[in-house]
């Protein structure tokens, strides 16, 4: 038997759901943020928000400049530029444009005179831990996890010197340098002390990365290690990358407790010409991903895949795995048209056990924008959800909401991880 649920009844289900949905706190799982004791590493402002290399790359779509040129040009006059191009010259209606207006809408600036001069006046006079606070405030992040190299010349003096953790951030070891650009790893790796060889077949330099691993996972308290990959990833290969990963940073992962996040499906500088905006897309063959969770059950994974054609199938893994928890639209699929359906999609093949979205964001100001607009699209599809249930006759009390929302925005992954509030 059917229970229709009445009008009236749907449109207070709805704004329960959407208020919920839209003040939970949230943990932003994946993100390129710093503490601000990383000083400059730490990106925020106006001028940050326009030279995004998302709208750097979408400008390059209206202008001919040479790419030299434009690489040449100081920070303010690249963002002048892409201003003038993406906001003025045409309507900023893309999702990365529409971004930097709604984050300026929400810290309260006027942006229908579309004055440059005056908003860079506004972000001039403020200082960076206020402005920590009301971006995190102003998003309703609680946590942010940052995404942390000892490759990065920049970063790594930083945590070489020491310092006491701001609460609000937590750190994830990224690898990439490890397991993708091993030839290069190699010479810093003996600088440093850990005797590696070009090889990586001997168990000496297996035991160095195992030791270098857990020398910096301590060293910035990680919460997970984090390697983001080509389409091309096959897993187990005869190549260097398998080898590393099952001689050193699974059993690493293993020993310590920490999940391994994987991100297949970027092709690195299809146009090296954009530099940072330069990277594409390409749908994975997942089967290395299947390997691993059937071969290693005593690891956990924790994926995001770039390519909207993978979506379904990593679903479907997920089913077949828990040692396996998706999180986030990442990149390319951070749209409002990508987020919904894949949203959907997880919700409708998994529940509640996935985390939807992370922002992924380079800018602080940045988080505004993309949590605001993924709360409200995930407010859409849990309304549809649970009106599909109220259909029934089961209905959802408000704590049972707020649950499962506070599951959605962080809980199930630090749950997953082993890292709880
Ligand atoms: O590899 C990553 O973590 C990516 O998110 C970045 O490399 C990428 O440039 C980005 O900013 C995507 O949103
Ligand atoms: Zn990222």
């Amino acid at each position: 038997m059917k229970t229709m649920l009445t009008k009236a009844n749907r449109a207070s289900l709805a704004r329960q759901v959407e208020e919920i949905a839209l003040s939970t706190p949230v943990t932003d799982v994946h993100t390129h943020l710093y503490e601000p004791v990383f000083k400059d590493l730490l990106l925020w402002g106006l001028d940050e928000l326009l030279v995004y290399h998302y709208l750097v790359a979408e400008s390059f779509r209206y202008h001919d400049l040479p790419y030299e040129k434009f690489w040449a040009l100081p920070k303010a006059r690249q963002a002048e530029l892409i201003w003038d191009e993406l906001f003025i010259k045409h309507s900023p209606v893309s999702e990365a444009c529409r971004g930097v207006l709604t984050t300026l809408h929400a810290i309260g600036l006027d942006v229908r005179k579309r004055d440059l001069p005056s908003l860079r006046a506004w972000f001039a006079r403020q200082t960076v831990d206020q402005h920590v606070t009301r971006c995190m405030d102003l998003a309703g992040v609680q946590r942010i996890y940052m995404t942390n190299s000892p490759f990065d010349d920049l970063e790594r003096p930083v945590w070489e010197k020491g310092f006491r953790r701001d609460e609000r951030f937590r750190s994830a070891l990224r690898i990439d340098a490890l397991l993708v650009f091993w030839p290069q790893a190699v010479a810093r790796l003996n600088q440093w002390g850990y005797k590696v060889d070009a090889k990586a077949a001997s168990q000496k330099t297996f035991d160095e990365v195992r030791r270098f691993l857990a020398d910096w996972s301590k060293r910035i308290d990680a919460a997970y290690l984090m390697v983001s990959l080509s389409p091309d990833f096959k897993f187990p290969a005869n190549d260097i990358t398998t080898r590393l990963m099952e001689k050193a940073v699974l059993p690493h992962c293993r020993e310590h407790g920490l999940p391994f996040a994987l991100m297949p499906g970027v092709r690195r500088a299809v146009n090296p010409q954009l530099k940072l905006a330069g990277d594409g897309v390409g749908a994975s063959d997942l089967t290395a991903l299947q390997n691993l969770c059937a071969g290693y059950p005593d690891n956990k994974f924790a994926v995001t895949v770039l390519s909207r054609e993978n979506q379904h199938e990593l679903g479907v893994l997920a089913r077949k795995f828990r040692n396996l928890h998706i999180f986030g639209c990442w990149w390319f699929t951070n749209v409002p048209l990508l987020i919904d359906e894949i949203t959907r999609l997880r919700l409708e093949l998994l529940g509640l056990s996935f985390t939807p979205q992370h922002s992924d964001a380079r800018v602080l100001d940045q988080i505004i924008y993309k949590w605001q607009h993924s709360r409200r699209i995930i407010a859409k599809v849990l309304v549809d959800k649970y009106s599909d249930l109220a259909e029934t006759g089961w209905k959802v009390s408000r704590a049972e909401i707020q649950r499962d929302v506070q599951d959605l925005y962080g809980g199930a992954f630090e749950r997953f991880i082993g890292c709880p509030a």
